[in-house]
């Protein structure tokens, strides 16, 4: 497509990367210097880092890449290439301090703006459709998530605040959804901000399964935990197994037990845990473990794909479950607008074609799946975003948590951690063959 036919794209572009700035400045904003100097779990960056990170990837990207011009500053750039630096190293870097980072990542904002007013949106893959301004918010919007992961490791009293979820509720008859066999579209080739990994659009053929029509609570987590899950080796993967006894795991991150009733730590608040909220901050493992105790398996990713997105009245898969119109409050819990997942139930707006419910936001859902490329995947516009991730060490997420901004959400966007990360805001639901 031209940027003639595609009136506002400028404004996307730039309301995009707006929006993502102000929450940005939201998370740095709501805490000292020390605490954004400070290495709060040594499975995450200072806080500073990522800020600062935030402006080298705009600057390499939009300045230096499309506008092709020289580093501001070529001495800091190696301190922000995540691949020279483990996360757990770089509190030790000669890293800008708060207010250099902030002055940095403003003045590369403002001359990616006096670019977006003169750059055609077209020429080039890159700048086709704007894509590589919206691939820089994308990216900011997911070290926001990173952020607000590190605020939930940070320790101390509370420093952000949300409304509660609100949403409408009105939970299914029906525990499960069968999904027909055959073949659907899984993946994109039109949309027009998908990252690599998501593409292209290929045929997919599934047998017939049963998906759960919510997440998996934690209340129904919590009678795995009551039946002795974690004390049970076959439920386990052996790594999985290997873990929990390791580190003596019993129960979801951030969760401890007191007098009888399980707590958990949100935020810096300490709270009962709400039984009827998708179960969030398990690993890949404790899921696989769960779904196995429930006589059921997690979904394949082409399985979670397809229940989210095959329309079986016109054969077409659409953008989101909904249809194709971009994600509204009513829809799903996106974009941090609250601190927490919605009660499992919620969102009746949100049903997929088939009748699966809360697949977008609320919390990252395990797949089955290894992170893979599809027939005919192409890294760009760089290797390190996808295809260095590729392979069975790498496990598959799909659907977007309470933390993931719309920009940075659709039906096909894919995510992958590590088997036994449970800081992410992660959950899962269950399914079974037909
Ligand atoms: C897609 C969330 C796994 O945070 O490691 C950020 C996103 N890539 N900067 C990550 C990303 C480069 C990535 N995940
Ligand atoms: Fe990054």
């Amino acid at each position: 497509m031209t940027t003639e036919s595609q009136p506002g794209l400028r404004e996307r572009a730039a309301a995009s990367l707006t929006a993502a700035r102000a929450r940005t400045a939201a998370l740095t904003d709501a805490v000292t210097d020390a605490d954004l100097t400070a290495q709060h779990s040594p499975l995450m960056s200072p806080l500073v880092w990522d800020l600062a990170h935030i402006g080298n990837q705009e600057e390499l990207w939009l300045l230096r890449r499309v506008a092709g011009r020289e580093s501001m500053h070529p001495e800091i750039d190696p301190l922000y290439d995540a691949f020279e630096h483990p996360r757990a190293e770089r509190p030790k870097l000669p890293l800008l301090g708060p207010a250099e980072a902030r002055r940095y990542a403003a003045e590369v904002r403002g001359r990616v703006f006096d670019l977006l007013e003169s750059t055609p949106l077209e020429g080039s893959a890159l700048l086709d459709d704007g894509f590589a301004f919206g691939m820089i918010a994308q990216h900011e919007q997911q070290h926001d998530e990173t952020m607000l992961i590190t605020h939930q490791l940070r320790r101390g009293a509370p420093v952000l605040t949300a409304p509660e979820p609100d949403a409408p509720y009105d939970p299914p008859a029906a525990r499960e959804v069968l999904i027909p066999a055959g073949p659907f579209t899984m993946g994109t080739s039109a949309e027009p901000w998908s990252l690599d990994n998501e593409r292209p659009a290929h045929e997919r053929e599934t047998a017939a399964f049963w998906m759960d029509t919510l997440p998996v609570t934690n209340a129904a987590y919590r009678a795995f935990i009551a039946d002795g899950g974690y004390r049970e080796p076959r439920w386990w993967a052996a790594a999985g197994w290997e873990q929990i006894r390791r580190h003596s795991i019993g129960a979801p991150l951030f969760w401890h037990r007191e007098g009888g009733e399980w707590l958990r730590r949100r935020f810096g608040v300490t709270e009962p845990v709400p039984d009827e909220e998708p179960v969030l901050h398990v690993s890949w493992y404790e899921a696989d473990a769960y779904a196995r105790w429930a006589g059921r398996r997690l979904p394949t990713e082409a399985e979670w794909e397809k229940a989210a997105r095959f329309d079986p009245a016109t054969g077409r898969s659409t953008r989101y479950p909904w249809g194709d119109a971009d994600p509204t409050p009513v829809h799903a819990n996106l974009g941090q607008r609250h601190l927490r997942p919605s009660r499992a139930g919620s969102y009746p707006a949100g049903a997929s074609p088939l009748g699966v419910r809360q697949l977008i936001g609320d919390v990252w859902e395990w797949t089955a799946s290894d992170f893979l490329p599809y027939p005919g995947f192409r890294a760009f516009p760089y290797r390190e975003y996808s295809e260095v991730f590729f392979g069975p060490e790498h496990k598959v997420l799909r659907g977007g948590s309470f933390a993931v901004d719309p920009v940075a959400c659709r039906g096909t966007f894919r995510n992958w951690d590590l088997p036994v990360r449970r800081q992410i805001f992660s959950g899962f639901r269950t399914a079974r063959d037909a």
